[in-house]
Parts: structure tokens; C-alpha cells; sequence
């Protein structure tokens, strides 16, 4: 019985976190597959050599030893040629290590990208930019990063405030985004889905809930959801909506988010143009859903206390225009 639990933990320990849509053992981008078939090589190679230590140790430990050894020329030769033979596996060891991250470096630093995402750090949401040839047609959004399968897309990373750090794990390694600096970082995803990242740097009170999403979708999938980006807010037919806006329009609301095809261009906070399009609000701390929307209007600073949206004084027949309103902007 007992060995069965210690079985059953082993198995546990061994398994956990290796997969899920937040896990750099669960690679389905060309760097992450890199970057895990290095740190797989590093760890088995370093396994074997630190068993292999301990087998000598040991055998060393148990050894009897009676009386001192007599001094014996051909003993300590053998000896010394031992220490030399651990040291020059030692150097080719870690030799052949500098060559594989230098190799892998190489081979996660692609170069050529379909185009280009500006990932903004702020505390604590992620503002993207998604640059296009002729200007007219790029848009901004805000968390979650739709990218085609297969294709390289290049994000460019800067922050507006402090230090964050751009982490997908199943996608690529790690990069900071630093205030006054630009880095780049291209990802591809060989498989759609989900794949989650955290910002990876402590960036303030509410760095734990700075998640961003990097959503692959199949070519078609995306270029129909990248058109419908690229358009202004559709007016909505329903009434509670079209009085949403209003109030949206007459209170501090649009002083600090854009609604393409309004007079709202703020840029402090999330653009909202296609907020019902996304699966969360609040950099993944909820789900978007009417309720979850008008819950963070009446009251951001108890949802995610300290970020940078207030309380903005409404009755309740305002509040459940603007969460009419908000869940109209798909
Ligand atoms: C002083 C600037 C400011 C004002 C005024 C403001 N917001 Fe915000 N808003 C923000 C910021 C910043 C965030 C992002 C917070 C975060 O995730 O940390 C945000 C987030 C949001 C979100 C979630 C967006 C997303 O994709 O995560 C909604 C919806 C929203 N605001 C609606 C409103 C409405 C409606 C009003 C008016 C009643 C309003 N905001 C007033 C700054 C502001
Ligand atoms: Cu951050």
C-alpha cells in the first residue's frame, strides 16, 4: 500500500506541469521545441554525470580500508591519469554544451516574419498593435494575440511604464519588454490553440493578473478575424446599447479607450472596438460575459484592486446600458 502512494507521488512529481496550454514541456512552437530539446539533452547528460559521481563516491565510502597504502609509483600513476581523463570530460562536457545553446540560440532567432505585432506592456494589461503596410488598415487590440498556424509573426516588444517580461512557454522563451527599448521576439505555432503566457517580471501590485493569450487559428480563420479587426464598431440595433453608447460617450469612459467609429480615442486603456471578441477582460482575470463586464465598470478597483481604471459614478440603469453596449462590440 505504501509503496503504491510513493508510487503514485513519483509519478505525480515526475508528470506535473508538463502539459496544459502554460507549459514549455508542452512545446508546439519551433523555438519552444528547441529550447526543449536542449534543457531535455542538459538535464539527461547532467543526470548521468552526477550518478555516476555518486556510484564512485560510494564505492569510495565503502571501500575498506585497513592500513594506509604503501607508496606504490604505479597506483598513484593510474590515479592521476584518473583525474585527468574526469577533467577533459569535464571541459568536452560543458564545451558541447556552449555549442548546443549557441546553436539553439541560432536556430530561435528567425528572422523572416509574415508581419508584425507592437506588444505594449502596461501595468497590468498588454496593448497590441498590429502594424500593417498601409497604415489604414492595422488596429489595436488588447491581451489576446491571434496569430496564423504555421507562420512566423514577429512581435516588438515595449513598455510604457516598468520592466514586464513576455513569456508564452509552449511558444518560445522569454524577453523583457523595457521602457524606452525595443525587443523582438518571433513566435510561430505549429498547432492551434490556446496557448497561455504570464508576464514572467514583477511588475507591481497586479502582476499576477497580466496574462496574455496567443490564439492560432487555422489561415482562414485568421484572416476573417483579422477583416473584421480592421473594421469600426457596428451599431447595434438594440436600445439598451444604443443608450450604452451614449453614456459611454458623456462620461470619462472615452477619455481613456478608443471605440473605432466613435469620438472615443483614448489610449490609456484597452481599446475596445471588438471587446465582446475576446475571451477575457482585465488581462485574463475574467471571463467576458455581461455580468463579469458590468461587475468591472461598477467597481474595477475591488476586481483588480490598484490598476489604473476608476470607479466611475453611474446609476444603475447606466450601468446595464453600458454592459449592453460593451457586449454589442463584437
Ligand atoms: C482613467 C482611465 C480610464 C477610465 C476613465 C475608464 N477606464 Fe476602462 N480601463 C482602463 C484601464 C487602464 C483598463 C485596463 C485595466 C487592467 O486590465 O489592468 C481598463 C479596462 C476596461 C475594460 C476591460 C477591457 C479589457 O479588454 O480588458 C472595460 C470593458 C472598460 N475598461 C470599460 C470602461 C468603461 C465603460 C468606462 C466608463 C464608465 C471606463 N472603462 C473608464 C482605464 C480607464
Ligand atoms: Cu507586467
Amino acid at each position: 500500500m505504501t509503496r503504491r502512494i510513493i508510487g503514485a507521488l513519483a509519478v505525480c512529481a515526475l508528470s506535473a506541469a508538463c502539459t496544459g496550454p502554460q507549459s514549455a514541456m508542452d512545446a508546439h512552437g519551433a523555438s519552444a521545441i528547441h529550447l526543449k530539446q536542449l534543457i531535455i539533452w542538459i538535464v539527461a547528460i547532467c543526470s548521468l554525470v552526477w550518478m555516476l559521481v555518486m556510484v564512485v563516491l560510494i564505492w569510495a565510502l565503502l571501500r575498506r580500508r585497513t592500513e594506509p597504502p604503501a607508496a606504490n609509483p604505479s597506483r598513484e600513476r593510474r590515479m592521476a591519469g584518473t583525474v585527468i581523463l574526469a577533467t577533459v570530460a569535464t571541459v568536452v562536457i560543458i564545451t558541447g554544451f556552449t555549442i548546443a545553446s549557441f546553436v539553439t540560440t541560432r536556430a530561435t532567432n528567425a528572422n523572416d516574419a509574415d508581419f508584425t505585432v507592437v506588444v505594449r506592456g502596461q501595468q497590468w494589461w498588454w496593448e497590441l498593435n498590429y502594424l500593417d503596410p498601409d497604415a489604414s488598415r492595422g488596429f489595436k487590440t488588447a491581451n489576446e494575440i491571434h496569430i496564423p498556424v504555421g507562420r512566423n509573426v514577429k512581435l516588438q516588444l515595449e513598455s510604457s511604464d516598468v520592466i514586464h517580461s513576455f513569456w508564452v512557454p509552449s511558444l518560445a522563451g522569454k524577453l523583457d519588454l523595457i521602457p524606452g527599448r525595443t525587443n523582438e521576439l518571433t513566435i510561430r505555432a505549429e498547432r492551434a490553440g490556446v496557448y497561455r503566457g504570464q508576464c514572467a517580471e514583477f511588475c507591481g501590485l497586479q502582476h499576477t493578473h497580466m496574462s496574455v493569450f496567443v490564439i492560432a487559428d487555422e489561415p482562414a480563420a485568421f484572416e476573417a478575424w483579422r477583416d473584421a479587426q480592421r473594421r469600426p464598431a457596428a451599431a447595434s440595433a438594440d436600445a439598451d446599447a444604443v443608450a450604452g453608447q451614449a453614456v459611454f460617450l458623456a462620461k470619462p469612459c472615452a477619455a481613456c479607450h478608443t471605440i473605432r467609429g466613435t469620438s472615443a480615442t483614448g489610449t490609456t486603456g484597452p481599446d475596445l472596438t471588438h471587446l465582446a471578441d475576446r475571451q477575457t477582460i482585465a488581462a485574463g482575470a475574467f471571463d467576458t460575459t455581461r455580468g463579469s463586464v458590468a461587475a468591472w465598470i461598477a467597481d474595477p478597483q475591488t476586481l483588480k484592486p490598484g490598476n489604473n481604471m476608476p470607479m466611475v459614478p453611474m446609476s444603475s440603469d447606466e450601468l446595464r446600458q453600458l454592459s449592453a453596449y460593451m457586449m454589442s462590440l463584437k
